[in-house]
């Protein structure tokens, strides 16, 4: 409850901030970053959003704070862009209470407008936990989203159900395999041949894959091996501040 009361206002006392981790094309080229949502309170110091998020989805919070979010990212996709990197993919987490409020995709579409951002320039990452009480509108509201052109991604894949069903129902563009399944396809045969099949599957389908939590050469090896499109993890690069990302593009010839 003391937290509830920390977490609104945070936005205004500036305690919350964004990371950004890098995510690469199996070329090595850079193709965007992740936003990742961090809050520091003055006294308790660096709260996980693993704990503030769900809190912030509680209350309602999680509108502004996400619509901050997207807004920050803009930023970065335009501060790239005058750097020469106009074609960057910004990812943003989004939580299924911002899908559901009714005017979301109209404010969306506005503020990438507003931010002179393309739509291409956005990819928004959903969970699985959308289709637990996903109704029929809100699959509307992310089909409206992919035809104006934003990107769509569906988060930890692997976490939950890891159903079919939702790669057949979800107009979505990206499948992000989740690290606990990449942690051991060096060691595990069973991992191997899951992941190797769903890059395989997710390509039949005319989805791109993202694999996560890339921690070491050798599973980067074996994912390129496997053709997969995207990577990202520690190993490729850490969430960085804000003002580390202009260092991070590749200098334009
Ligand atoms: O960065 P970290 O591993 O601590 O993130 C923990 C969880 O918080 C992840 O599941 C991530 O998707 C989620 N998260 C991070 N930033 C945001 C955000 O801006 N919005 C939402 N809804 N979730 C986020
Ligand atoms: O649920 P989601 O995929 O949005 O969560 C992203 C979280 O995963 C971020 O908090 C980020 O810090 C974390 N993360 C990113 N790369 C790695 C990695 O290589 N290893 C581990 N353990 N965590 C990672
Ligand atoms: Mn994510
Ligand atoms: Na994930």
């Amino acid at each position: 409850l003391k937290l509830e009361g920390a977490l609104r206002g945070a936005l205004e006392r500036s305690e919350l901030s964004l990371c950004y981790q890098p995510i690469y094309a199996a070329s090595g080229r850079l193709r965007g970053f992740e936003a990742l949502l961090r809050w520091n309170h003055p006294e308790l110091g660096a709260i996980s959003p693993a704990e503030f998020v769900p809190l912030a989805e509680q209350t309602g919070l999680i509108v502004p704070i996400g619509e901050w979010v997207i807004r920050e990212a803009c930023r970065i996709h335009r501060e790239a862009t005058a750097k020469g990197h106009a074609d960057i993919v910004m990812a943003v987490n989004l939580s299924p209470v911002q899908l559901r409020v009714p005017s979301f995709v109209d404010g969306m579409l506005r503020l990438l407008e507003e931010c002179g951002v393309p739509a291409s320039g956005l990819e928004l990452e959903i969970t699985e936990s959308i289709m637990l009480e996903a109704g029929e509108r809100t699959i509307a509201a992310l089909e409206r989203l992919r035809q104006a052109g934003v990107r769509i991604a569906l988060d930890d894949f692997g976490t939950g159900y890891a159903s079919l069903t939702y790669l057949r129902e979800l107009p979505i563009h990206t499948l992000k395999l989740d690290r606990s399944f990449i942690r051991p396809i060096c060691h595990q045969h069973t991992e191997r041949v899951i992941v190797e099949s769903m890059i395989m599957l997710v390509h039949r389908l005319g989805l791109e894959v993202v694999a996560e939590g890339i921690e070491e050469e050798e599973q980067l090896a074996l994912l390129r091996e496997w053709g997969c499109d995207l990577l990202q993890g520690y190993l490729l690069g850490r969430p960085i501040e804000a003002r580390g990302v202009g260092a991070h593009l590749p200098k334009l010839a």
